[in-house]
Parts: C-alpha cells; sequence; structure tokens
C-alpha cells in the first residue's frame, strides 16, 4: 500500500483504489473518508492533594467491593450533591463548544472546574483512562479521549461528565451540535434524548428493569435506529460502577426488580444505522461499525416510592426537554 496521500480527483466507487492495493475504491480508502481521524493526547493533568480520591485514582485499577443496592437517605443526598455538580460541569462545558476548540481544550476546562468546585474528575484514571471527561464525535460511540483534534462546523459531540465528592459519584452526559448541524444528525440527537426520558418514565418500583431497554427500544424503532448493546447503564454509588445492569434495548433476562433506593444511570446510545461497534486500536474509542453517526444522552437516576427522581438534574442541567425546565 501506498503511504502517499490521496489524489486531488477521488476514483468512483468500483474503480481500483488510489494508494495501489488492488481493491475496488469503496472496498479501500472511501470508508475512512469524513470518519473522525485521533489527534494527539496530552500529558496527564494532576489533581491536586486536598481533593478526595476514589480508590482507582493512583494507581488506575478498579478494586470493585459489594455495595448495598439500596442506598439510605444520607448517602442520596450526598449523590444528589455530586449529581447536582456534574449536570453544573456538563452545562458549562457544553457552552465550551464550538468550530475551532480541541477536545483536549474541553478536557483541561472540565478538569479545571471539577477541581474548583473541590471534586475529582471521575474518569480520571478510572481502569487506566487518562482524561477527566470523554469526548465522543459523530461515529464514536462512547469513551472518545479528547486530543489535538479541533471540532469542524457540522460535528456532533457528546460530553460525558462524572465527578466524585462526598464519597459518591455522579454521572451525566449530553450530545451537543457544533455550529450549524444537518437535520439528519439533529433529528438523530432529538429522538435520543426523547429515548433517555422513555427509559427514566418507566423507573417504577416493583416493575422490572428490563421495562426501561423496553421503553427505549420502542421509541427508536420506528425511527429505524440504532440501538448499541455492548455498553449499558450501571448501578453508581459509592462505586462508579456496581452490579446493577441496565440494558437499552428490550431482553426478558432483565429481571432485576426495582426498588426504592436503588440509584443508577440510564445512558442509551443511539445509531443512524447498525448497532454494532467496533473499537479503535487505541482499545478504549468505540465507534459505530459502519462510521454512521451516534448520540447519547445521560442521567444518575433514583427509584422513589412512586416513580423516580433525576439525580443530575436540577437547575444546572442541560437538557431543553427536560421536566425541571418546563
Ligand atoms: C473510563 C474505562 C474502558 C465510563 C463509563 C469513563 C472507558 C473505557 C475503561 C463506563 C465505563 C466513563 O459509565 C460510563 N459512562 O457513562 N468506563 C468509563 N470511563 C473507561
Ligand atoms: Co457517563
Ligand atoms: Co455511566
Amino acid at each position: 500500500m501506498s503511504t502517499t496521500a490521496p489524489p486531488q480527483v477521488l476514483p468512483q466507487a468500483n474503480d481500483a483504489c488510489w494508494c495501489g492495493s488492488g481493491r475496488k475504491y469503496k472496498r479501500c480508502h472511501k470508508p475512512l473518508e469524513g470518519r473522525v481521524v485521533q489527534g494527539e493526547i496530552s500529558p496527564y493533568r494532576p489533581v491536586p492533594t486536598h481533593i478526595e480520591r476514589p480508590s482507582y485514582a493512583d494507581t488506575g485499577q478498579i478494586i470493585r467491593w459489594s455495595e448495598q443496592r439500596v442506598k439510605t437517605p444520607e448517602i442520596i443526598e450526598r449523590m444528589r450533591h455530586a449529581g447536582t455538580l456534574a449536570a453544573e460541569i456538563l452545562r458549562l462545558a457544553g457552552e465550551m463548544v464550538r468550530p475551532g476548540i480541541t477536545t483536549d481544550e474541553i478536557d483541561a476546562f472540565v478538569h479545571q472546574i471539577t477541581i474548583d468546585a473541590g471534586a475529582y474528575p471521575s474518569p480520571l484514571n478510572y481502569g487506566g483512562y487518562r482524561k477527566s471527561v470523554c469526548t465522543s464525535v459523530n461515529e464514536v460511540i462512547c469513551h472518545g479521549i479528547p486530543d489535538s483534534r479541533a471540532l469542524v462546523e457540522g460535528d456532533i459531540i457528546n460530553l460525558d461528565v462524572t465527578c466524585y465528592i462526598g464519597g459518591v459519584h455522579g454521572d451525566t452526559n449530553a450530545t451537543f451540535c457544533v455550529g450549524e448541524v444537518d437535520p439528519v444528525s439533529r433529528k438523530l440527537i432529538e429522538v435520543t434524548e426523547e429515548c433517555m426520558w422513555k427509559g427514566i418514565e418507566a423507573v417504577r418500583p416493583g416493575q422490572p428493569v428490563s421495562d426501561i431497554g423496553k421503553a427505549i427500544e420502542s421509541h427508536a424503532k420506528p425511527h429505524r435506529y440504532g440501538v448499541v448493546k455492548a455498553f449499558i447503564g450501571h448501578g453508581i454509588g459509592e462505586q462508579f460502577h456496581t452490579d446493577i445492569q441496565i440494558l437499552h434495548y428490550y431482553d426478558p433476562r432483565a429481571n432485576t426488580i426495582m426498588r426504592p433506593g436503588m440509584t443508577f444511570t440510564i445512558e442509551p446510545m443511539i445509531t443512524l444505522g447498525t448497532w454494532q461497534h467496533k473499537m479503535w486500536d487505541d482499545d478504549w474509542t468505540a465507534v459505530t461499525a459502519d462510521g454512521k453517526r451516534t448520540a447519547q444522552f445521560e442521567h444518575t437516576i433514583l427509584v422513589t416510592d412512586d416513580g423516580y427522581d433525576v439525580l443530575t438534574g436540577g437547575e444546572g442541567a442541560v437538557s431543553p426537554t427536560a421536566p425541571w425546565n418546563h
């Protein structure tokens, strides 16, 4: 294969690829056009020693212990504080999104305001992840690593913010437009947020968690969107991830019964094409297998006596369609 750049005039889909591989252009370099290209990753940003650190912060090793699924009122109040802060940071980070800014600059901003608030940015060194926020652009499904790539007008970007304060985590994300975005992508973002709310509205004590995935999948289906299966919502509390699993599609085996005091995330990833994913060579970044765009929204949810409460909501939260913004 040639190492030269693509020519000024590109071949037709069925013509031989310009690179000399002997394959059809559509089976060779064409699929890579318009795809996100990884940039340079900046060095690790330290966290001042006065900030309380989660157990993995020094080693990157995720050590799991058993944690009560039903939280005490005291833990719930700490989680509401962590969640409200995460929501506020997400909103401020979303305001930074514009053409020309790099995802690394967004990371530096999230890192600093998290620390200024007295919190630890939960993704930092979680399982060895090197940054303080996940930035997932266009076909990147989740866990995109902030780097030197500048956002381009027309991109869509998910920012996933989690912070650790008072010994607990709050986890929330949203997808933002970079300048003017095409109507197909805008519709995807709108329906993805609706999918998250359909899932949240299915939260009810006494019901199985499969109701959540059922509601999300039913809302995505008429649009013929894909529902990503490989990444799921999770229990959360003193640990970033606990044993509860929240599928975003229907599976009758998801028969855990929701109980008042349970806390978990709902974070559907919806695509314009296939639900299947592949990993970049960095082993962190998950992209759609067909290169089509994908969007995601996430909240941390508490099961209450008669329904749900959003722990990552409040006045500072980002969503135009959230109940507290009506
Ligand atoms: C770090 C760790 C592999 C996050 C979530 C950041 C990424 C890839 C190992 C889940 C798992 C966020 O719940 C999450 N987001 O909503 N890992 C995560 N990382 C990371
Ligand atoms: Co998240
Ligand atoms: Co999460």
